[in-house]
């Protein structure tokens, strides 16, 4: 056991939550789990998962420019479920991740669809925004928690996701060669059991974060308790060049559901964050996370710190 107090890796930014359904410009009843992305010229935009009052999701983008206030929220659903189309998104679109891949100059989003099978892993790319190009679902049933890595493998696309098993909630990963076909499966982060804080269910939090020491993950442990479950992050580092290989895994979570909003909403005690920006530095880390199932919030980071205390007291998994 390491001696003092526990590092906050992660700060909560004042201002939060950093928006909620009462910023809409149309009637929603909440607004959580964003993607998020820096666009060219700066402006940070979160793609959010936009609850209505049916219980089926939307997503929807916020646009600003400091990537804390000053919100400029599309009008409209920037991204609504076409289920005519594409019949596995009947009960909507939930959950989007953003990975920038300069390959083929768009962002890719990937996302969650929902509908009478399961929630499956769907894939859309776009340039702007504003339309988005679909590649249907990627992975069947259950599955969720999905993003791309922003350029290819040793050749091949690469998809971290999490498939539903008996055995437990595991992080995998795949490759494709045209981001169509997906083969190549390996187990990258097994859910741990027992009393464990990420016993049975993981999952991948935002996309990988690309760093000289490897691929920095933040990932979703899920508690069942008598009152509910509890979700919290911890921290891995996977290979550079072989991203299936978990090198270094942290065995405490490093932010949990404390504040109000993260403990009182639809679904009290969630933080779940799907995106996060870095700002000029390359170092500070603005994380962004669903509160609840109901609101937004962000909280900031150093990629660096969170390397040094893996290092400090993670071990290898293997
Ligand atoms: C997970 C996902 C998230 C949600 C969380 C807590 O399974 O569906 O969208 O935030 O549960 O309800």
């Amino acid at each position: 056991m390491r001696p003092g107090p526990r590092p906050a890796l992660l700060t909560r930014e004042p201002n939060n939550p950093i928006l909620c359904a009462a910023d809409w410009p149309y009637p929603i009843h909440t607004v959580f789990n964003p993607a998020a992305t820096r666009l060219r010229d700066g402006t940070t935009l979160l793609l959010c998962r936009v609850e209505d009052h049916r219980g089926h999701s939307h997503l929807c983008a916020a646009r600003s420019a400091n990537g804390v206030d000053h919100w400029v929220i599309d009008a409209e659903p920037t991204m609504s479920a076409r289920p005519d189309e594409f019949p596995e998104e009947l009960w909507g679109i939930e959950d989007p991740r953003i990975t920038w891949v300069s390959e083929l100059n768009k962002y890719a989003v990937t996302y969650t669809a929902f509908s009478k099978g399961g929630p499956g892993v769907a894939l859309a790319l776009t340039e702007d925004f504003r339309s988005f190009e679909r590649l249907g679902l990627v992975m069947q049933p259950d599955d969720k928690d999905a993003a791309l890595l922003p350029h290819r493998i040793d050749g091949h696309w690469a998809l971290i996701h999490r498939p539903m098993h008996e055995s437990g909630a595991h992080v995998w990963i795949s490759y494709s060669p045209d981001l169509r076909n997906w083969g190549g499966h390996k187990l990258v982060l097994l859910a741990r059991k027992g009393a464990w804080w990420d016993a049975n269910k993981v999952g991948l939090s935002p996309p990988l974060i690309e760093t000289e020491r490897g691929w920095l993950m933040i990932y979703h442990g899920v508690r069942h308790t008598a009152a509910g479950s509890l979700y919290r992050l911890g921290l891995a580092l996977l290979d550079r060049e072989h991203p299936n290989v978990c090198i270094l895994r942290g065995d405490e979570w490093v932010f949990g559901p404390e504040a109000t909003y993260e403990r009182e909403g639809d679904v009290g005690y969630v933080v779940f964050p799907c995106g996060y920006t870095v700002e000029d530095d390359g170092d500070t880390l603005h994380l962004y996370y669903g509160a609840a199932d109901s609101c937004v919030a962000m909280a900031r980071g150093s990629i660096k710190a969170m390397l040094e205390w893996l290092d400090a007291c993670g071990s290898d998994p293997r």
